[in-house]
C-alpha cells in the first residue's frame, strides 16, 4: 500500500529521515503551501518567499530523482488550510495507509502530526541527536553552551589535536569582539538573482501578503542547495578570516559585514551544518583563515545552534509561556517600524524590515536589549521575531528569545541577563553618532533610555539579581552614585516608559 512521505517548508534535504524511510517507486511525496504555516506569525514576506520558492524547486529536485511528489501550490482563492488538511486530502486521492514524517521543529506541528497519526522519524539533520543532548544534560544543575560545545567538539573530533582543544584553548573569544575601526573594507556579498520559480513565488507573495511587516524586492536569497553552497564558498573565501574579530561590530551602513549569511539555508536544510563546519575547519588548516574565526564560526553552529535546539526539546512546549520576570508590556509599535528617536532601534528595525536579517548582536544587544530593559512581555517579543527573520524557527528562535535575549526562562540558558546601557552600543556601533539621545548624558530628555532604563531595570528586580555574583558589580556601582542622582535617573525612566505607553514618539 502506499505511504506518503510529509516533507515540510524547513525539510528541504535530500538526506531527510522520512525520505530516506520511504521507497520512491511506491510512495508519495507531499508537499503544501499552506494558510496555516504561512500566517500563524506574520512571516516577513522574504521568509514567504524563499520557503515557497526553495520547496517548489525542492519537489522538481526530488521528480528528477524519480519521486512522485503531491505538490500544493499556494492557492489564492482556497488556500489548503493546514498540513493536517493537506495530508488527509491526500492520503484520500492516492488511497495511502501509512503517513510518516520527519519530527518537525515546533511543538504545535508536532501535535498536529500526531493527532492524525503520522509516524514521527527523527530529524538527523543535526550532529548532536536528542539522546546525545539528554545524556549530556542528565544530572547536571545547569545547562550551558560552553561545556555542551567541548563535548561537541571531542565528539566530531572538529579542531581538536588529540584530546585537546586545537591552539590550547576552546575558546578564543577573547581575541575576538572588537569595535569596528576606521577604514574597515567590506567584500560585495553574493546576491542570487530570482529564476522564473522564484520571480513567480515573489510575484504571490506580493499579491497575498501585501499588509506583512517587511520588503520583498530586491530578493536575494538563494532558494536551492547549488545556490547556498555558492553563498557559503564566497562566505568563506572572503569573510571568515576577519569574522571573528569583528562578530559584534555594528555599523549603520553595513548590514552584513563579515558574518555568513548562512542561518536561512542551514534552517531550511539547503546546507547541512557539519559539512559547514567541516569546510571552515579546512579554511584553517588550508592557512587561508586564523583560528580564533574559524573557532568563533564554528562554536556558532557545533554549540550555540545544537545546543539551543536541544534546549528547546529537553524543556518543553511550555517553553514559550515563560515570563520569570512577569514582564508586560506591550511590544512597542516601532518594532513594527513606527518611528523612534532612538537611532540604534530605528537602524536594526529598517535592517529587518528590508532584509529579514539582523545579525546577532543587533538582535540581542539592540532590539532585545530594550525589550528587556523596557519589560516587554516576552511572548510578544517572541512572536516578533519568529515572525521578522527568514531564519526564524521556534526550536531555535525560541531559546534565543525567551532564554538567552528576555531572561524569561529564569536562566536555563543565560547565567544572567544580556542587558546593557548606551555605553556597550556605543563601542560597538557608529548608531550613537546619529541619534538625537546622547549616550553621554544619564538623566534629562536627552539622555540615553538605555542609561535610564538600564538601572531601572536593575532596581526592578534587585531582589532576583544582586545576589548573582556575576552582577554584583553593577549594583555596587549603583550604591556608588549619589542619591539625588540615582533619584533622578528612576524618575526620568518612569517618566520616558510613560510617554513610551502614551504613544509618543520616544
Ligand atoms: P553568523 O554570525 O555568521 O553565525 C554562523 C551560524 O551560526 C549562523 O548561521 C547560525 O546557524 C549559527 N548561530 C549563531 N548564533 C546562534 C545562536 N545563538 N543560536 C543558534 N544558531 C546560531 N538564529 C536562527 O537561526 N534563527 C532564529 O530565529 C534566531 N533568533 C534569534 C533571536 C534572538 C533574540 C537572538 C539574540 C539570536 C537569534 N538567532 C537566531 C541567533 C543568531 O542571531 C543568528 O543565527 C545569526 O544572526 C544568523 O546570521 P548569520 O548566518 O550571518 O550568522
Ligand atoms: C515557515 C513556513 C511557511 C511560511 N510556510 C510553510 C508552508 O506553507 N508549508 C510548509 O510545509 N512549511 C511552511 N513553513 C515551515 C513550517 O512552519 C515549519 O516546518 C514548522 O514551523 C516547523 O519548524
Ligand atoms: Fe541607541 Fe542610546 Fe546610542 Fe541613541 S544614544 S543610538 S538610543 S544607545
Amino acid at each position: 500500500m502506499v505511504s506518503l512521505v510529509l516533507v515540510l517548508g524547513d525539510q528541504l534535504s535530500e538526506g531527510l529521515s522520512a525520505l530516506k524511510a520511504a521507497d520512491k517507486s511506491s510512495d508519495v511525496v507531499v508537499m503544501a503551501e499552506v494558510r496555516n504555516e504561512a500566517t500563524y506569525v506574520p512571516h516577513h514576506p522574504k521568509k514567504i518567499a524563499l520557503i515557497f520558492a526553495a520547496m517548489r524547486k525542492f519537489a522538481d529536485r526530488l521528480r528528477t530523482l524519480g519521486w512522485t511528489v503531491d505538490y500544493t501550490a499556494y492557492d489564492a482563492t482556497e488556500p489548503a488550510a493546514s498540513i493536517r488538511e493537506a495530508l488527509l486530502r491526500a492520503s484520500q486521492s492516492h488511497g495511502a495507509g501509512k503517513m510518516i514524517a520527519t519530527r518537525p521543529g515546533e511543538f504545535r506541528l508536532i501535535a498536529e502530526l500526531e493527532e492524525i497519526g503520522v509516524r514521527l522519524l527523527e530529524d538527523d539533520r543535526f550532529i548532536a541527536s536528542h539522546a546525545q543532548f539528554e545524556e549530556w544534560a542528565s544530572g547536571r544543575k545547569q545547562l550551558r553552551m560552553e561545556y555542551f560545545y567541548r563535548e561537541m567538539r571531542r565528539k566530531t573530533g572538529l579542531l581538536m589535536d588529540g584530546d585537546k582543544p586545537e591552539g590550547g584553548r576552546w575558546n578564543f573569544d577573547h581575541d575576538n569582539r572588537k569595535p569596528p575601526t576606521k577604514g574597515m573594507e567590506f567584500p560585495e556579498r553574493l546576491r542570487t538573482e530570482p529564476d522564473d520559480v522564484t520571480r513567480a513565488v515573489i510575484d504571490l507573495v506580493a499579491r497575498e501578503f501585501p499588509d506583512n511587516f517587511g520588503t520583498l524586492e530586491p530578493f536575494w536569497f538563494a532558494t536551492d542547495t547549488q545556490g547556498a553552497h555558492a553563498c557559503l564558498s564566497d562566505f568563506l573565501d572572503h569573510c571568515l578570516p576577519i569574522f571573528g574579530d569583528y562578530q559584534d561590530a555594528m555599523l549603520a551602513d553595513q548590514k552584513f559585514l563579515y558574518h555568513g549569511l548562512i542561518s536561512f539555508y542551514l534552517n531550511i536544510g539547503l546546507l547541512d551544518p557539519l559539512d559547514v563546519c567541516r569546510q571552515a575547519e579546512a579554511t584553517y588548516k588550508s592557512g587561508h583563515a586564523p583560528l580564533n574565526a574559524v573557532e568563533g564560526f564554528i562554536r556558532q553552529i557545533l554549540g550555540w545552534r545544537e545546543y539551543v535546539r536541544g534546549i528547546y526539546f529537553h524543556e518543553g512546549p511550555d517553553y514559550t509561556a515563560r515570563n520569570g520576570l512577569g514582564h508586560t508590556r506591550a511590544l512597542p509599535a516601532f518594532f513594527w517600524g513606527a518611528p523612534t528617536r532612538m537611532n540604534c532601534i530605528s537602524k536594526a528595525v529598517a535592517q529587518t524590515r528590508d532584509e529579514a536579517y539582523a545579525h546577532h548582536i543587533q538582535r540581542l544587544m539592540v532590539t532585545g536589549n530594550f525589550a528587556l530593559l523596557a519589560g516587554v512581555d516576552p511572548g510578544e517579543v517572541h512572536e516578533w521575531y519568529l515572525a521578522v527573520y527568514a531564519d526564524a524557527f521556534e526550536w531555535v528562535e525560541a531559546p534565543n528569545t525567551i532564554g538567552m535575549s528576555q531572561f524569561a526562562d529564569g536562566g536555563v540558558v543565560a547565567s544572567k541577563p544580556y542587558v546593557s546601557s548606551g555605553a556597550y552600543i556605543n563601542k560597538m556601533s557608529d548608531y550613537c553618532k546619529g541619534c538625537s539621545y546622547s549616550v553621554a548624558i544619564k538623566t534629562g530628555d536627552k539622555a540615553c533610555p538605555f542609561n535610564l532604563l538600564y538601572w531601572d531595570f536593575l532596581m526592578r528586580h534587585r531582589e532576583k539579581f544582586q545576589g548573582n555574583p556575576r552582577m554584583a558589580q553593577m549594583y555596587r556601582t549603583w550604591e556608588r552614585m549619589d542619591e539625588t542622582r540615582r533619584d533622578a535617573v528612576l524618575h526620568d525612566a518612569g517618566r520616558w516608559l510613560k510617554r513610551l505607553d502614551a504613544g509618543e514618539i520616544v
